[in-house]
């Protein structure tokens, strides 16, 4: 094909692409689950001409989005998270609300796993045309699961799903991820001693903006006594710190105790929860936070990018595994290593 019809036939599918996104965008804006799906695969996608549709895609969303509550959900698997997000799902439904459920699973492309790969499919919820379901992105997708996760939630806002809630499926990074795109960080908890060191070894506890235990129902007492400890435990951990102005209208991390499978505190947490949202709002730490996430988001994005592109630099990805072997042997200093391939990527490309 001659290169001018060439150039004119991308043209022409580029345009064909802009009208089938833009028809897209509205079905995605009348709540289609559909174009929600296809529009969450398209920004998913690795291919560099996807990309930049899911930008215009996301672009052309924006204005619709940010007036979902978005609540991130975290502790060890078994905990009853996805039990809790299905009860919790269905309560908001039956009172109106429409709800998104998305997964953040760095491991998910090693492991196969996923929300619905997992022992508890939120059947009833994904029944639902109320409730949108995503499981995680596989960890390959350009930018990480992370990014691609945050951009699903534009999606789903736009929408029109007022409650989106993000299950951390595998055990590692995710936690953090999470509790950076959402607006509260709920921590599950087992009604056992052992779990909640864990968490305050790793550091999740201080990402809590709500702790709850759960699995109430199995044993009372103990569910009772895990609420005092972690309460005293809470209290420890944010102690020290200076008094900070107009505490008391501040809000102050609390612990609760429900069963996501008899659906008990199931209504105390969604009252709390309501709570959160009206002190953060008052006090403007709300709108804070999202400030602070978008830019930080940004910086992730321009990140992956770079990498992404310093990875696929022809130059770089030949010198690479040479440079990396020579580093894993001592033989070159990583700096060093790192100062030859940058010099690679950043030297005008060699016209062959
Ligand atoms: N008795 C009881 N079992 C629960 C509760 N919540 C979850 N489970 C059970 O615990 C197991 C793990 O739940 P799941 O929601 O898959 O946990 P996840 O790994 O944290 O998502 C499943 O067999 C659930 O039925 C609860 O509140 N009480
Ligand atoms: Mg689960």
């Amino acid at each position: 094909m001659p290169p001018e019809v060439a150039a004119a036939d991308a043209a022409a599918r580029a345009d064909a692409d802009a009208v089938a996104d833009a028809a897209l965008a509205a079905r995605v804006r009348e709540g289609d689950r559909r174009a929600i799906a296809k529009a969450i695969t398209l920004l998913e996608s690795t291919r560099a001409d996807h990309r930049r549709r899911a930008d215009a895609l996301l672009d052309s969303l924006l204005p619709a989005t940010g007036r979902a509550l978005r609540i991130g959900i975290s502790g060890v698997p078994g905990v009853g998270k996805s039990t809790f997000i299905e009860t919790l799902g269905m309560y908001l439904v039956e009172r109106g609300h429409r709800v998104a459920v998305l997964a953040v699973d760095p491991s998910s492309g090693v492991s196969g796993g996923s929300i619905l790969g997992d022992k508890t499919r939120m059947e009833r919820l994904s029944a639902t045309e109320r409730a949108y379901i995503r499981p995680s992105p596989s960890s390959g997708a350009l930018g990480g699961v992370a990014e691609r996760t945050r951009e699903a939630m534009l999606v789903c806002e736009a929408a029109g799903h007022d409650v989106v809630v993000v299950e951390t499926v595998g055990v590692g990074q995710s936690e953090t991820a999470v509790a950076g795109m959402t607006d509260m960080f709920v921590l599950l908890q087992l009604p056992n001693a052992g779990d909640d060191l864990q968490a305050m070894k790793k550091g999740i506890m201080e990402l809590a903006d709500l702790v709850v235990i759960n699995k109430a129902d199995l044993d009372a007492d103990a569910a009772l006594r895990a609420e005092a400890q972690v309460a005293g435990a809470l209290r420890v951990l944010r102690a020290g710190g200076p008094p900070e102005h107009g505490d008391a209208a501040r809000w102050q991390v609390r612990v609760l105790r429900t069963s996501a499978a008899t659906g008990e505190g199931i209504d105390a947490f969604w009252t709390t929860v309501g709570e959160f949202r009206r002190l953060r709002e008052a006090s403007g730490e709300f709108a804070e936070r999202r400030r602070r996430q978008s830019l930080a988001w940004l910086w992730d994005e321009v990140h992956a990018r770079l990498v992404a592109d310093f990875r696929a630099h022809p130059e770089v990805r030949e010198a690479l595994p040479a440079t990396l072997a020579e580093v894993a042997a001592s033989r070159l200093a990583p700096s060093s290593g790192a100062r030859r391939l940058l010099d690679l990527f950043e030297r005008p490309a060699q016209k062959t």
